[in-house]
């Protein structure tokens, strides 16, 4: 029986081309800056996303990592969506390495955060009892949002916004890649109003390993050293940058083709009863979807489609995700929604 793997993008595995690029890779030692390969990736990034450095890590957890480390110091204070990556999924890192002390505001269905709420979340600078803000996170796309897409139009309110309090804007911008396809303009577009981008190799873009911390000379400079604290000044790691290079080269356009693979599982998925999911807000690749009252589980549901070989991901004990990406085509979503409408065929009226 095929697999189809929609627990994530990434799981996606590096193309040929990738594979015979880090074959290739002229290599150096990338502490003392002498990667070419690396030094290559890090100007395409800055350039791609119009920012004026670059630095390559191992992960999106630490890409977002050394940025709050870069702009906040202890006992400062973050302001992020109550269902940011950064909060949810990265182990606590900022307040466990950095002791930056995060702040939630609710994320709105749209991956938004209310601009009311995050100013109300600033903290007055002069009372002693309050630890100061210094930064405000969005992600784009939101992940957990069913890979929403934040507008530059909103971005630039934040960006305003932090402006009027003296706050710096980060932007985990894991697949800023597909935010900038469904919108119809350029990475560097969405992430102009913000101060630090990270962005991942790894996941649509099918590269094996690695992420990109994006802005400013001195920005970069700073995040260079938070990179070599965490331990992720890697060598020779040209040999994994050499695949991210094909990955910007050749794997950002083919997005698109996530995008409408992930609409036309949502749609289907929709129309089944069982499911509770509004297609029309699936902008991306993600598409998250509830379990409705009387229909299975969450964990029953994807034990019983693995079994008919598409594997999903439960993200709540009613809520299950499922990511499209390269390596899944038309017929895979076929299969996946065949699956679906037989496995709640099964379940016992
Ligand atoms: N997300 C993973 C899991 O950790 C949930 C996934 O399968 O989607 N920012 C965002 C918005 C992310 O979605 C992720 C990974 C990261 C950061 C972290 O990237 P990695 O996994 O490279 O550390």
């Amino acid at each position: 029986m095929r697999i189809v793997d929609l627990r994530s993008d990434t799981v996606t595995l590096p193309t040929p081309a990738m594979r015979q690029a880090m074959f290739d890779a002229e290599l150096g030692d990338d502490v003392m800056g002498e990667d070419p390969t690396i030094n290559r990736l890090e100007a395409m990034a800055a350039e791609r996303l119009g920012k004026e450095a670059a630095v390559y890590v191992p992960s999106g957890t630490m890409a977002n990592l050394v940025c709050l480390l870069s702009h906040c110091a202890r006992g400062e204070e973050a302001i992020m969506g109550h269902m940011a990556h950064t909060f949810l999924f990265e182990a606590g890192g900022s307040a466990a390495a950095g002791g930056i002390h995060p702040r939630t505001v609710p994320n709105q269905p749209d991956g938004t955060l209310d601009l009311g709420d995050v100013e109300a979340a600033i903290r007055d600078p002069n009372n002693p009892h309050y630890p100061p803000t210094r930064l405000i996170c969005l992600e784009n796309t939101h992940n957990r949002c069913s890979g929403a897409v934040l507008t530059p139009e909103y971005m630039a309110q934040v960006r305003a916004l932090a402006g009027r309090y003296g706050l710096k804007v980060h932007l985990d911008g894991a697949r800023i890649f597909n935010a900038a396809i469904a919108l119809g303009v350029t990475a560097a577009e969405v992430a102009s109003d913000a101060d630090s981008i990270s962005f991942c190799l790894s996941k649509g873009l099918s590269a094996p390993v690695g992420s990109l911390v994006c802005g400013s000379a001195d920005f970069v400079r700073q995040a260079r050293r938070q990179r070599k604290l965490l331990g992720g000044g890697m060598r020779q790691a040209g040999v994994l940058a050499a695949a991210g290079i094909v990955a910007l080269e050749t794997m950002v356009g083919r997005l698109a083709e996530d995008h409408a693979n992930a609409r036309r599982l949502a749609d289907g998925l929709a129309s089944l009863p069982g499911i509770l999911l509004d297609p029309a807000r699936i902008q991306t690749n993600i598409v998250i979807w509830e379990m409705a009252p009387g229909a299975l589980e969450a964990a029953g549901f994807a034990a019983a489609m693995a079994r008919h070989g598409v594997k999903v991901g439960v993200v709540a004990p009613r809520r299950i995700r499922a990511v499209t990406h390269y390596g899944i085509g038309a017929d895979d979503i076929e299969q996946a929604l065949t699956a679906a409408k037989a496995v709640l065929e099964e379940k016992p009226a």
